[in-house]
């Protein structure tokens, strides 16, 4: 039973990665893919060692999550492109939290890419290919029996968390976090835990000097170096890997929070005020500690 877990029969493949099922029911193998798909997968092509680099770049991350407070699924990195992760059911509903306007959101609003974003958006879209993930509201995704409110609230609060800590994170490593997009997991214990993977695949990521695109865009676009930008997003996420970074103040940040909740009650229930989830959440307080208390 001991050593290191192998891969048995396949269960899923997606578009850039493998789930494999282990002797262990409780925990499965994801292989990290070279493949690359954009545009619900009206785009395809590879990109040579993009799994190698989405593997590391991932596990790095939410190791240090997991240090900051946020459960996810990762348990271990097994190899250049494995990694050990809980077996959870995944929640089909994206959250996608976005600093600045880029790419659906720059078309669908006619805003120039680059726009700042205050408050932070934060918007669910419905996991489904064949419908291209169409945004949604909360109460669309309650409906639709896609997850209850306490478990988008509790979805939401990590989202602005992660935000808190990645917008750090790669701010340390010259990159600006423009948005992203995370998926959520059940697992056997009925525990939310932050799943899929955190890459160059699944978030924008500008250079700080010089604006350039280091992230799929580059893929999307036919901007040329994708695989020289992902290598360089590594390389720099490793070299700065314990440096200390510049956290937003928790008490603050929860100030924040209650203060716009005040607001949308002012403004009534349809209001979705800033940090708050799309379609607005009053009022469900799914209480858990703050990453930041959590750390003392
Ligand atoms: N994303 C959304 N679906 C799949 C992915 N990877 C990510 C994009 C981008 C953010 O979510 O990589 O970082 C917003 O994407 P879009 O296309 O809605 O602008
Ligand atoms: N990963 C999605 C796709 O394949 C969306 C994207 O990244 O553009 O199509």
């Amino acid at each position: 039973m001991n050593g290191r877990p192998e891969p048995r029969e396949l269960l899923y493949e997606g578009k850039a990665k493998q789930v494999y099922a282990c002797d262990d029911t409780d925990v499965v193998i994801v292989r990290y893919k070279d493949d690359a798909t954009a545009f619900n997968a009206q785009k395809r092509g590879t990109v040579s060692e993009k799994g190698v680099v989405n593997n590391a770049v991932s596990a790095m991350l939410y190791a240090e999550l997991e240090a900051f407070g946020v459960p996810t699924h990762f348990i271990e990195q097994l190899s250049q492109r494995e990694q050990l992760v809980r077996r959870v059911s995944i929640v089909p509903v994206e959250v996608i939290v976005r600093n600045r306007a880029a790419g659906t959101f720059a078309v669908r609003y006619g805003v120039d890419e680059g726009l700042e974003l205050d408050p932070t958006v934060v918007e669910w879209c419905f996991k489904n290919d064949a419908l291209s993930d169409p945004p949604m509201n909360t109460a669309t995704a309650v409906a639709l029996g896609l997850a209850d409110e306490l478990q988008l609230e509790a979805m939401f609060e990590y989202a602005a968390d992660i935000n808190d800590y990645l917008s750090a994170r790669f701010a340390v490593a010259d990159l600006e976090l423009i948005d992203f997009k995370l998926e959520f997991g059940i697992d056997a214990a009925g525990e939310l835990r932050l799943a899929d993977e955190i890459s160059p695949d699944t978030c924008r990521l500008w250079d700080v000097a010089s604006g350039e695109k280091m992230d799929k865009d580059r893929f999307r676009r036919d901007l040329g170096g994708v695989e020289e930008a992902y290598q360089e997003v590594w390389r720099r996420l490793r070299e700065t890997q314990g440096l200390p970074l510049d956290l937003p103040d928790h008490d603050e940040a929860e100030f924040e929070h209650q203060h716009l909740h005040e607001l949308d009650e002012l403004d009534g229930d349809d209001a979705p005020g800033a940090l708050d989830g799309p379609g607005g959440l009053d009022g469900l307080g799914a209480e858990r500690p703050r990453p930041g208390e959590r750390r003392d």
